[in-house]
């Protein structure tokens, strides 16, 4: 095959001469421009070749988790970290050769490519790839027993939605966190095999190499990420402030105080990182809400299918092609009953062109309805992007491969839309602004902490700061400090809560969605700029927009070719991750928050 010419390590040895034919290198002589560019095409034409293998065992373990699968996937991510390892070694090389702008963000770009790399020594990425399926699996076959019988995650997130009864809450996100604790091992040799894979690489440690992946220097990104925190904490207190309230008034003092922190069981999701699920509890009393989503699907006879076939209609009302009949093939709708499988949501793209698919395990209720636009989100980003090379297929950072689908979501649940779509049949009219906001509100506000917390522990985990015996300790106090939330009850001495949330034993990096949590803001307001709304940012929807989707659509065709800056101004016109956008969507309601808390105590 020509993309696998050279075996990765003849490629440190010698270089292109320039018709492609190998010449001998002198130790000592700086390579030449010509010859990063070689290296660079050389080796993203190698990761391509693999990356088809990769990801179809990835596709099948995770739709179908058996030993046999865990073993297939660590075998083709086993072979991809280590080509991965030993191609980034290499491209080190060429530092401080003057390459074109192009190769020089191919090189950086291969640098980074791996989530956690692998040490370069033999066996290390194998070891590794094991830790990473393994420990993916645990989490997505995890069960514990409630009322006699073993339910899954699907199961006790159902409860934390629809019960109101605190002892039942309390059971079940106790029990959630029973799968956890036999996964802290894994978890802390996996952090020492990738930070010596980073170290490797010239990193200090892996948290380090996470952080360098935005187009800036990584302290300074650290330093971006509170910034922005402290644009929209005192928002996030007031939010706070009043449903810790609203739970006081409910189930009084005994269990939810009126001071200090929120009971993280009682905030109506497992990991009390939206809210949203509690609306009912906290809903203001003189002004009702006229109808809930979750009735509207289940009354409108929705079925997942018909979610994101609704899903795929707003996407193409912005201009977009429609999704390939291979994703209605291919992808997983709804969970299996005859199988484990990995259950929480992702989308994919298998071939780098237009093998696009989901898995989700829908369900019929706003929360999925929501899930389900973000989902497709990242698939018509993928899709976008396909034309560009390989090392550029990707987000322009990740958190705008999460934002893209909340921007969506922002139109698609309006009022508006949904009374579009037959889903309402009139539009409320101003006197449920607040409502709406305050719904809204319980997810976007209430999410941001939780957003940013979540790698701030994994940080010092990297950094060594913490260590497997503070890990949960450190977790707690992070999500005290930024969240204002406790568990229900004292933590067992092996409990490990940091793996009872899928991005831990899953190893995806979270501070995207703090950052998505804002970008879906700028791209709103800048979206409903160009659509020329004129009213209140909160009621505005972008349903039907062609015009304004192209637009869109161009700054997704960009992948990760430029910096991240350059990919916001195509769109929006600024370069700055900024969140006025959020204060503004959000005014009436900050504003009527801080009325009601009138007498309070806020803060924790
Ligand atoms: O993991 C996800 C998506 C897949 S990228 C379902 N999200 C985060 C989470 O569930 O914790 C979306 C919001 C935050
Ligand atoms: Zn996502």
């Amino acid at each position: 095959m020509k993309t696998q010419l050279l075996a990765a390590t003849a490629v440190a040895l010698i270089g292109l001469g320039p018709l492609g034919v190998a010449q001998a290198q002198p130790a000592a002589q700086k390579p030449t421009p010509a010859q990063a560019k070689a290296f660079i095409d050389e080796a993203e034409a190698q990761l391509e070749a693999l990356s088809l293998y990769v990801a179809k065992s990835a596709w099948v373990r995770a739709t179908y988790i058996t030993e046999d699968t865990q073993w297939l996937e660590a075998k083709a991510v086993g072979e991809e970290k280590e080509l991965a390892a030993q191609l980034a070694m290499q491209a080190a090389r060429y530092d401080g050769v003057a390459v074109d702008p192009v190769t020089a963000r191919k090189l950086k770009l291969l640098k980074l490519y791996l989530t956690l790399p692998a040490p370069d020594r033999a066996g290390a990425a194998a070891e590794l790839a094991r830790l990473e399926s393994r420990l993916d699996s645990t989490y997505s076959t995890g069960k514990f027993s409630y009322k006699g019988a073993p339910i899954t995650l699907n199961d006790a997130e159902e409860i934390m939605r629809e019960s109101r009864d605190p002892a039942e809450l309390k059971a079940v996100w106790e029990g959630w966190r029973t799968v956890s604790p036999p996964m802290r091992a894994d978890y802390a040799q996996l952090v020492a095999l990738a930070n010596e894979g980073a170290a490797g690489l010239g990193y200090k440690d892996a948290g380090v190499l996470w952080r360098d992946k935005y187009d800036m220097d990584p302290d300074a990104f650290a330093g971006e990420a509170d910034r922005l925190w402290s644009q929209v904490e005192p928002f996030y207190k007031n939010l706070h402030c009043y449903v810790r309230a609203r739970l006081n008034d409910r189930y009084g003092d005994a269990v939810q105080p009126r001071t200090g922190p929120i009971r993280a069981d009682l905030t109506g999701n497992m990991w009390a990182q939206s809210w949203g699920n509690i609306y009912d509890v906290v809903a203001p009393a003189e002004v009702r809400s006229s109808y809930d989503l979750d009735e509207l699907l289940v009354k409108a006879g929705y079925d997942p299918t018909r979610m994101v076939k609704t899903g795929e209609a707003f996407y193409s009302s912005l201009g977009l092609a429609p999704l390939p009949q291979t994703f209605w093939e291919r992808s997983m709708i709804t969970r299996p009953e005859d199988r484990e499988v990995v259950c929480h949501a992702s989308a994919w793209n298998l071939d780098g062109k237009d093998d696009i698919r989901i898995k989700m395990c829908t369900r019929v209720n706003g929360e999925d309805f929501f899930t389900v636009h973000h989902e497709l989100g990242h698939n018509y980003y993928q899709r976008a992007y396909a034309d560009q090379p390989y090392l550029f297929k990707g987000g322009a950072n990740d958190g705008f491969h999460e934002a893209i689908g909340d921007f969506a979501a922002l139109s698609s649940l309006t009022p508006t839309y949904l009374q579009q779509i037959g889903l309402l049949e009139t539009t409320p009219g101003e006197a449920e602004d607040i409502p709406f906001l305050l719904k809204t509100a319980l997810d976007k506000i209430a999410f941001l902490p939780f957003g940013l917390m979540v790698d701030k522990w994994r940080w010092q985990v990297f950094a060594g700061e913490v260590t497997p015996e503070t890990y949960n300790e450190a977790w707690w106090a992070l999500r005290t400090q930024y969240q204002g939330i406790t568990p229900p009850g004292p933590r067992p001495a092996d409990a490990f809560d940091p793996g009872a949330k899928y991005h831990i034993p899953g190893n995806t990096p979270y501070m995207r969605y703090f950052l998505a949590h804002i970008y879906q803001f700028q791209f709103h307001q800048a979206a409903c700029a160009q659509a020329g709304w004129q009213g209140p940012l909160h009621r505005c929807s972008v349903y039907d927009q062609a015009e304004m989707g192209a637009k869109f659509n161009a700054m997704m065709e960009m992948g990760q070719s430029k910096p991240w800056p350059d990919a916001l101004e195509a769109f929006t016109g600024q370069r700055q991750t900024d969140a006025s956008a959020v204060a503004a969507y959000f005014a009436p309601l900050n504003t009527w928050l801080t009325q009601q808390n009138q007498g309070e105590q806020c803060g924790w």
